[in-house]
């Protein structure tokens, strides 16, 4: 089994600026864990962050082939991006949706997710550990 973890726009910046909202746990930290529970799973991982909107979706493209399912974290394109939503429907594989926050408790255009809809299901709200989660989850999905 292989899994892509997708990391959208400013998470690069985790662990190093606003860590009231963030956490001060680096994405480097979270991909440590991530590769350490995929290692317990006997999962094959891949695990990347851009900040751009083309990048994420010729990421997305080239998982088709290569990787059973997608973890996403789209950062704020998650609100806004029709196109991230478009390419998940392409590869038809099941992606889990991501992310670090409670997106619900907060303001209320992040209430709104483009993601959701094509998602298998979506976890928030639960800081870094939401990651090993989302691969459980998915890695259940795909197990089952
Ligand atoms: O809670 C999440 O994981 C989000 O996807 C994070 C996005 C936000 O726009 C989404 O609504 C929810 C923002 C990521 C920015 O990360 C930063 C980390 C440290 C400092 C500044 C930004």
């Amino acid at each position: 089994m292989h899994i892509l973890i997708l990391n959208g726009p400013n998470l690069n910046l985790l662990g190093t600026r606003q860590p009231e909202i963030y956490g001060h746990t680096t994405l480097a930290d979270i991909e440590s864990s991530c590769r350490a529970l995929a290692e317990d799973l006997g999962v094959e991982l891949d695990f990347l962050q851009s900040n751009h909107e083309g990048v994420l979706i010729d990421a997305i493209h080239e998982a088709r082939g290569t990787c059973d399912g997608i973890v996403l974290n789209a950062g704020a394109y998650t609100h806004s991006s029709i196109a991230l939503m478009d390419a998940i429907s392409s590869t038809e594989m099941p992606v889990v949706e991501l992310h670090l926050s409670n997106i619900h408790a907060r303001e209320s255009f992040r209430h709104k997710s483009w993601i959701a809809p094509v998602a298998i299901g979506q976890i928030c709200g639960f800081g870094p550990a939401g990651y090993g989660l989302a691969i459980r989850a998915l890695h259940g999905h795909l197990s089952g």
